[in-house]
């Protein structure tokens, strides 16, 4: 057990936002961290009452104040939580790592390759970490159905198919001017260039390699924005190669009437196959050729990394929280391990960072070729 709780610090995440609430539920979740301090809204009289309502004892109306503040006490933080709108988070994250900070950063990355790049060569040289915040991977069985395909028990995996199914976004509820996420969401100045494909599908993206274990090399794909006026796309289809010849199909919407949050991920291989429901997630489907579909459910499988990621015994849902809480208790054995220069804890190992967001800008990056040019194959640059 640590010997006190890490403190952490939180950018962005004030009134009205919605992940950044979602963070402090999971950072507080396993007692690893508690909150100490904040700069929640660029407004100062709001990121003040935000803090008062979220129990932060230290507000900041600027978050490079608040890095050169906090590096500067005994009690600093020990982490900062980056809950901003995209265009944010390399500024701040380069401003809390140059001052000697951990990074805990929501997807996607940035918004360009090079600030990813510039950002993972960053944590590197200052030896800290950077967890990037794909909640999907926290899941126990996500991790198992990693392993079952590590282990061979799919055989060589031939199809991927993932898609990621909102309808939050199937109105152009962006112009009201009342709904600060849609709004964000849809403006380029602050989500980056990719839209759904940037805020979902990366998450789409980054499960099918986490399970898997393997990244596409070539890609064809179409970005689409239903909406009319949008100014960034709400659709993205693509058709994936792999180099082992494997063929894979990802598409992401966030105008597909009546989904709420269906990310779903099926994978086949020569001896068997698993598929993987984000709504449904204490329940993973192993099917082997020519077999009977077989449920696995996740107080009954017989896997460590399933036990690492559970909280409550069988028969009791687990969820999106007790996912996301995941990614800050891994996050928590490694900062312990950093600052008493240990190695990273084994069992912290399957937490997604930095390397996995800049994979993520480099799968945008491919995307957004291949649509301006009609769909030609592009290949994804390797990492
Ligand atoms: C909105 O589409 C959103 O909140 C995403 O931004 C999150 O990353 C995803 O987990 C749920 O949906």
């Amino acid at each position: 057990m640590p010997q006190r709780r890490l403190r952490l610090g939180m950018v962005g995440g004030g009134q009205g936002a919605f992940i950044g609430a979602v963070h402090r539920i999971a950072a507080r979740l396993d007692d690893r961290f508690e909150l100490v301090a904040g700069a929640l809204s660029s407004d100062p009289q709001r990121a003040q009452a935000s803090a008062a309502e979220a129990g932060i004892a230290r507000s900041y109306a600027d978050w490079g104040e608040m890095a050169h503040a906090e590096a500067a006490r005994d009690d600093g933080i020990d982490a900062v939580a980056i809950v901003t709108p995209n265009h944010l988070h390399a500024p701040v994250a380069t401003a809390f790592l140059e001052a000697g900070i951990h990074v805990i950063c929501d997807k996607p990355l940035a918004i360009s390759l090079a600030e990813g790049e510039a950002l993972a060569k960053l944590a590197r040289e200052k030896n800290k970490l950077f967890a990037l915040t794909h909640t999907y991977s926290g899941y126990p069985l996500v991790r198992h159905a990693r392993e079952l395909v590590e282990n061979g028990a799919l055989g060589e995996i031939r199809v991927v198919q993932v898609e990621y199914a909102q309808d939050w976004l199937a109105e152009p509820i962006e112009t009201s001017g009342t709904n600060k996420q849609a709004g964000w969401r849809t403006d380029p100045s602050l989500a980056g260039p990719a839209g759904c494909l940037g805020d979902i599908g990366t998450h789409a993206y980054q499960l099918a390699a986490f399970i898997t274990g393997m990244t596409p090399s070539s890609l064809s794909a179409e970005l689409h924005a239903f909406v009319p006026g949008r100014r960034i796309d709400d659709h993205v289809q693509t058709m994936l190669r792999y180099s082992n010849g494997a063929r894979g199909m990802l598409w992401a919407s966030q105008v597909a009437s009546g989904a709420e949050n269906a990310l779903r991920l099926r994978v086949y291989g020569t001896k068997a196959s698993l598929a993987f429901d984000q709504e449904n997630p204490n329940e993973l489907w192993f099917t082997p050729l020519g077999g009977t579909a077989g449920r696995l459910t996740r107080g009954r499988v017989k896997s460590a990394v399933a036990a690492h990621a559970t909280r409550v015994p069988q028969g009791h849902p687990e969820g999106y929280l007790e996912a996301f809480a995941q990614l800050y208790k891994d996050a928590a054995l490694q900062i312990e391990a950093l600052n008493a220069g240990q190695p990273l804890p084994a069992e912290s190992l399957l937490l997604t960072t930095v390397d996995d967001g800049v994979a993520g800008l480099r799968f945008i990056d491919a995307v957004l070729a291949s649509s301006a040019a009609e769909g030609q194959w592009r290949p994804i640059e390797p990492g």
